[in-house]
């Protein structure tokens, strides 16, 4: 039997009408101790009930609350709204009177845990609905409503079952070799099979590093020498004067971040110390901090000053970004050109931050090398979290194993082995088998009350 968990689901503020939800087996119960209007032990499921919530004589507040009985609920338990007057006070209040009644204060995201737990969602479902409450753009809200409407879960358990119809054939021919009504499995039959589902996972791969940047956005980092401009271009990226800008090189030296939205993707934009060499401590460590940024950005914007000759050091920062996503941005071309860069550079755009002219030109060379508009297009059913993406290569691996197996003819019975191990991790990914501690870091992110 599971306790009976309270919280307020709706954020807590000045607002018309806050929330406050109770799940379990005693939720009913308790509500009816602390409310004033019909004998709600008595009331039918799915229905609501005007009536007002009592401390002992006192009144807290008028309310409505919403009966819904176990197994159609949120968490296929009893479940009771209480919809009081917004507010902090009587929102808390209410809150604490169900407290001492009996109910304990739910954790984040623990509605949610129960409905995985008994078996109304699964937990691809369970992670869209964190996602969706986490959306920025449009882009990842579509993508989240896919993954909780299980069509997500669909096609996964659609690629388990030709696993399972394969694993199967090969068990009859192992185990009863003398069936004349079973087909015997050879590799020439199970090859082109097995990389069919290989070509598919690889599909379903590709379109989950769509998913991971409709989801997370792009990390986008403004890196270069010192006053070349990386501050003038986030503040007019993101239309805020959010970083410093002064005409002393070296002037920022913390990371200042801004958020974006291109094409319906958001950029989370990072503006860095100037790199160059400084006895200056504290600049030093924001240079290193710009360093870092290198390796864990998705895009570089490597920023140069179109009035000032290419130093030494610009050149051999450029090349160690060679195997990166990097626009070269020149900068201040409204100044005049002394910069003599290297024609073999690709993705170079000139402009600068006194007209919108250069900057629209960066903005459009970002939706090009990450087709962003086409992302709009794709359809959003893809993984999109590092859990899923992480089970998918690995299930990917042994579907290679196999490929490689059969080319080496090795015996059938061997294969079975990589089929389950593959069939067995995409039962994980939409959490057949689970640990506890899995559960306990996906439902530590969700707010309370969900
Ligand atoms: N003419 C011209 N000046 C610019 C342009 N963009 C920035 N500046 C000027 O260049 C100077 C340095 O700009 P910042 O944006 O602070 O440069 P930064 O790269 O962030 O410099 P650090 O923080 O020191 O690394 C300021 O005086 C800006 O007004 C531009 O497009 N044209
Ligand atoms: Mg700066």
């Amino acid at each position: 039997m599971n306790d009976t968990i309270c919280t307020i689901s709706t954020s807590l503020g000045v607002g018309a009408i806050s929330i406050i939800r109770i799940s379990g087996d005693d939720a009913i119960k308790i509500a009816n101790e602390i409310f004033d209007g019909k004998d709600l032990n008595l009331c039918e499921s799915h229905t609501i009930h005007y009536g007002f919530i009592k401390e002992k004589e006192n009144i807290i507040d008028e309310v409505l609350v919403s009966i819904m009985k176990a197994p159609k609920t949120y968490t296929k338990e009893d479940i009771v709204e209480i919809n009081c007057h917004g507010g902090i006070t009587t929102t808390n209040k209410i809150l604490e009177i169900l407290l001492s009644n009996g109910c304990r204060l739910a954790e984040p995201g623990e509605f949610t845990k129960r409905a995985f737990l008994n078996g109304r969602i699964d937990l691809i479902e369970a992670e869209s609905i964190g996602d969706l409450i986490n959306s920025e753009t449009d882009k990842s809200r579509k993508m989240s409503i896919n993954g909780l409407t299980g069509s997500l879960t669909e096609m996964i358990e659609n690629f388990r079952k030709k696993l399972l119809e394969i694993s199967a054939n090969i068990e009859v021919n192992i185990d009863y070799p003398e069936y004349d009504d079973a087909i015997e499995i050879t590799n020439d039959i199970l090859l082109p099979k097995i990389l069919d589902l290989n070509c598919e996972m690889d599909k379903i791969l590709k379109e989950s590093k769509n998913g991971k940047i409709i989801k997370n956005g792009l990390n986008v980092a403004l890196v270069g020498k010192p006053n070349v401009g990386k501050s003038s271009i986030l503040n007019a990226l993101i239309n805020e004067e959010k970083a410093i800008v002064t005409n002393i090189a070296g002037t920022t030296r913390d990371v200042v971040e801004g958020k974006m939205i291109l094409s319906g993707i958001v950029l989370n934009i990072s503006d860095t110390a100037g790199i160059r060499e400084t006895s200056n401590l504290v600049e030093q460590i924001g240079v290193n901090k710009s360093k870092e940024l290198i390796n864990t950005s998705d895009l570089i914007i490597f920023v140069l000053n179109n009035n000032d000759v290419i130093t030494n050091e610009e050149l051999e920062i450029l090349d160690t970004l060679k195997n990166k996503n990097v626009i070269i941005y020149v900068n201040k071309d409204d100044l005049e050109n002394k910069l003599n860069l290297d024609s073999s550079y690709e993705n170079v755009v000139y402009g600068n931050t006194k007209t919108n002219n250069g900057l629209d030109k960066l903005k459009n060379k970002i939706i090009e090398l990450f087709n962003l508009e086409k992302l709009e297009t794709n359809n959003y059913n893809c993984l999109s979290n590092a859990r899923q993406i992480a089970l998918a290569e690995r299930a990917k691996k042994n579907l290679e194993n196999c490929i490689s197996s059969i080319k080496q003819g090795i015996e059938i019975d061997m294969l079975a082995i990589d089929i389950k191990e593959c069939y067995d991790l995409l039962g994980e990914l939409i959490g057949k088998t689970y640990k506890d501690e899995l559960l306990d870091e996906i439902f530590k992110n969700f707010c309370l009350g969900k």
